[in-house]
């Protein structure tokens, strides 16, 4: 049992054989009595009652806490794989750390139910992700607990610094603690952050999640360097050279020895963390809580940047999630004692389109290749990187590293394709403009989830790409209304020799047969659907079905714009003469939107007619069912009904 919605991070759904739940026995289990289901966990209804339990009882507690996790997840839909590596972690940070008053700042966040349950939100899981119900990231407006909002990676260390600064200026005692993940630790804003934190004198934690995934295996220099940091021999030869140092005074030959062993990073394994001016601790064990707990308390009694370094496993304790942590990263629903199974049939989605036309158009144009930022799966590369591994590019978490990267490659000749989602795009604004724009080149953005993503809410909704590409120059902004639209306008793209941005939505489109020819749309260059009386609607990308259904109620006519840049400018000219008012529709935020486009081009030829922009609103929109969310927003059939007749009236 499986439901095809993932989380927008990730897709979800494929084949498992039949799972099996582990979680590791409880201590004094083995002796016989079976326990009262969470006889500890049920107690816990806020840290400080946490905190009353002895530390031998911890163990039983993440025992419970483990199985809450997964039978929760499993019926919501959620994260996985991280949360069931974080539950000991979670345990002790609220153990050991007086929280609220201390700060807890989870890096990405999606790692946070283990924090969540603790901090009084046990039953408010059943509503994880949905309309009404808590977020699946930490949300200041939640609890006091979430201390700092997130869901975009890398951002943890710079809030701790600020906070811990913060603490310092208005003389308050307290500890700051950033919790970020070996993934997220790969972008360059967390090195930005470590930086500035390294040199100052603030009292915060940096605690390195060290799982060695991202959400598929972990890339880079930075991942191997930390490999070898837990590498046994490494720590042997480390261990050796400090045992050499303690021992006798050293002779010259010696001292110039160690000091080039020194300068080489072997003599002291926590080389890099500690050149940045922090005090490196570790690597132990993340799920050993009579490791994690003392360690902790040590640490809080030290002053200055401290770094702890803690080695866990995604999915720790769930047997189909420790071997497959990627297919558990994000799941639908599912049945724990099954595992996940593969939704069968069903249309494709956008982004297996995208995967299919990227190996289609590589094996046409060997000067292609194919970028993603950390989001293989999400963005549908592995088929992509498995047929042409040495055109595939995972740069890790580094959204702007990607957009130069892919004006580097497009410098000497290539065709980069940077396949990146409308919400990480904005990272790479700078990058884009500067990078890419300004030396027009031809980089071909594929941008998934352009729209509301449903359970992941406001931070991942593609709400604003619209508004932020249409005003850079030189760039050419499309949408497709359906599947083979989609995989058209991605050769379109392709075929052109400046920045181009291919925008679309999560999940699958009408359902409309992929044409495997390819053939170039004609640039800036709509196409009217339907013909109708006095009202005409222009719609943009997935906004073409809802428009069609509306308008055989309104007998309007419905304009597929595929361009918000270049605007097919004749077009809205001629509709805007033969009818009483336009209607501009989108999937993006209304302000400074195509709607604002239209407008635009309308004023420049100084033509006046009544004009209604639908699209979503200046408010943020939060985690939800999607089609519901786009209800709410007006922003489908019987949405764009009322409003026209609302505006007729
Ligand atoms: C800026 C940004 N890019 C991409 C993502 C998508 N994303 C969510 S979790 C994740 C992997 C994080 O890996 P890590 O920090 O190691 O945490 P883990 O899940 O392994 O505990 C990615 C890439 C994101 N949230 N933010």
């Amino acid at each position: 049992m499986s439901s095809a919605e993932g989380t927008a991070d990730f897709p979800g759904g494929a084949d498992f054989p039949g799972g099996e739940l582990r979680a590791d026995k409880p201590d004094n289990q083995a002796a016989g009595q079976p326990r009262p289901m969470n006889e500890l966990l049920n107690t816990i209804n806020d840290p400080a009652d946490l905190r009353k339990l002895e530390r031998r009882q911890l163990k039983q507690l993440a025992d419970e806490l483990r199985t809450f996790v997964l039978q929760s997840v499993s019926q919501t839909g959620g994260h996985l794989s991280s949360n069931l590596g974080t539950v000991e972690l979670a345990i002790a940070l609220h153990y050991v750390f007086d929280t609220p008053q201390d700060r807890i700042i989870w890096d990405v966040g999606h790692q946070t139910y283990a924090h969540k349950i603790l901090t009084g939100r046990r039953e408010a899981m059943r509503g994880l992700r949905s309309g009404g119900g808590i977020s699946g990231f930490p949300r200041r407006t939640e609890s006091v607990y979430d201390a700092f909002g997130t869901a975009h990676s890398s951002t943890s260390i710079s809030a701790a610094l600020g906070m811990a600064q913060a603490a310092c200026i208005k003389g308050e005692s307290r500890h700051t603690v950033a919790v970020i993940g070996d993934g997220a630790m790969s972008a360059g804003m967390a090195f930005e952050a470590m930086n500035n934190a390294g040199v100052s004198d603030a009292n915060m934690l940096v605690i390195l999640n060290d799982n060695d995934m991202s959400i598929s295996p972990a890339v880079g220099a930075l991942n191997k360097y930390l490999a070898r940091l837990l590498s046994g021999s490494f720590y042997t030869a480390a261990k050796k050279a400090g045992e050499r140092m303690l021992g006798n005074v050293p002779t010259l030959l010696e001292l110039a020895k160690r000091m080039e062993e020194h300068a080489k990073g072997l003599v002291t394994p926590s080389t890099l963390f500690e050149e940045f001016g922090f005090h490196y601790v570790g690597p132990i064990d993340g799920h050993d809580l009579d490791a994690l707990v003392p360690t902790l308390r040590n640490i809080r009694s030290l002053g200055g940047p401290q770094f702890l370094h803690v080695v866990t496993r995604k999915g720790q304790g769930y047997k189909l999630a420790e071997a497959d942590p990627v297919l558990y990263h994000g799941p639908g629903k599912f049945n724990p004692a099954e595992g996940i199974r593969k939704a069968s049939g069903g249309k494709p989605t956008y982004t297996q389109v995208f995967g299919d036309w990227l190996c289609d158009m590589a094996r046409i144009d060997s000067r292609l290749v194919g970028i993603t930022p950390a989001m293989r799966e999400g963005s549908g590369l592995v088929r992509f990187e498995q047929e042409f591994p040495k055109r595939y590019f995972d740069v890790g978490i580094a959204e702007q590293h990607a957009v130069t990267f892919a004006a580097g490659l497009a410098c000497e000749g290539l065709k980069p394709v940077l396949a990146i989602y409308s919400t990480f795009l904005q990272r790479g604004y700078d990058q884009l403009i500067h990078d890419v724009a300004i030396q027009n080149l031809p980089v071909v953005l594929a941008l998934d989830r352009a729209g509301l993503v449903g359970g992941d809410g406001a931070t991942h909704n593609g709400a604003f790409d619209i508004a932020y590409l249409r005003c850079v120059p030189n760039m050419v902004v499309m949408a497709p209304a359906d599947e083979n639209e989609c995989r058209q306008m991605l050769y379109t793209a392709f075929r052109l020799d400046q920045p181009t941005a291919v925008r679309y939505p999560r999940g699958s489109g009408p359902g409309v047969a992929i044409e495997k020819e390819m053939a170039a749309l004609p640039l800036g260059k709509g196409e009217v659907r339907r013909k109708g009386r006095k009202i005409a609607l222009l719609a943009f990308g997935s906004m073409l079905t809802p428009a069609l259904q509306a308008a055989e109620e309104l007998d309007a006519t419905v304009a597929n714009m595929r361009f918000v840049k270049p605007l097919d400018e004749e077009l809205i000219a001629e509709l805007a003469k033969s009818h009483e008012m336009l209607v501009t529709i989108e999937e993006g935020a209304v302000m400074g939107g195509a709607g604002s486009a239209v407008a635009e081009a309308l004023a420049a030829r100084g033509i006046t007619v009544p004009l209604l922009h639908l699209g979503l609103p200046d408010r943020f929109i939060d985690h939800g069912d999607s089609a519901q969310l786009l209800a709410e927003a007006g922003l489908d059939k019987s949405g764009i009904i009322t409003a026209v007749k609302r505006r007729a009236s």
